[in-house]
């Protein structure tokens, strides 16, 4: 079953949206396999977002997602990848369709609330990334059966 990495950040822990965030995703019907509030270092920062190492907004992204903590999340389910992606809606709010995260709690490209993994090959470098293996949880559920 496909995996991918979700992250509520600083702005949306400080904002009590953790709760919502996660109902959603269970909601949905994705399976839980790992979560935890953590403190991101400078290091993981930057290499998390290495790939907007050159961009000019790289800087501030990396004072933001430094500045409290974080929720991190692996989320299980067919398609998960992408379903999250539409989920949290387009990376600007402003952009973002209601009924989506970003478009129902964000209003600026900067404090945008949440992160998942665009691809299956940064969903598995970002659990890699935030995860040990003994982190993760693979167990079954019942509701398995009234969603598949
Ligand atoms: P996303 O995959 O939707 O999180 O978006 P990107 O990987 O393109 O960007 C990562 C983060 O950089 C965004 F969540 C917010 C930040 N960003 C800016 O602050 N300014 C920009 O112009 C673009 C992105």
């Amino acid at each position: 079953m496909e995996r991918t990495f979700v992250m509520v950040k600083p702005d949306g822990v400080q904002r009590n949206l953790v709760g919502d965030i996660v109902s959603r995703f269970e909601s949905k019907g994705f399976k839980l396999a790992g979560a935890k509030l953590m403190q991101i270092s400078q290091n993981l920062a930057e290499t998390h977002y290495g790939e907007h190492s050159d961009k000019p907004f790289f800087g501030e992204l990396v004072d933001f997602i430094t500045s409290g903590p974080v929720f991190a999340m692996v989320w299980e389910g067919e398609n998960v990848i992408a379903t999250a992606r539409k989920m949290m809606g387009a990376t600007n709010p402003q952009d973002a369709d209601v009924a989506t995260i970003r478009g129902d709690f964000g209003l600026t490209v900067g404090k945008n609330v949440i992160h998942g993994s665009d691809s299956e090959e940064s969903a598995k470098r970002e659990i890699e990334l935030f995860f040990l293996n003994e982190e993760l949880v693979d167990y079954q559920k019942d509701q398995d059966t009234w969603i598949y």
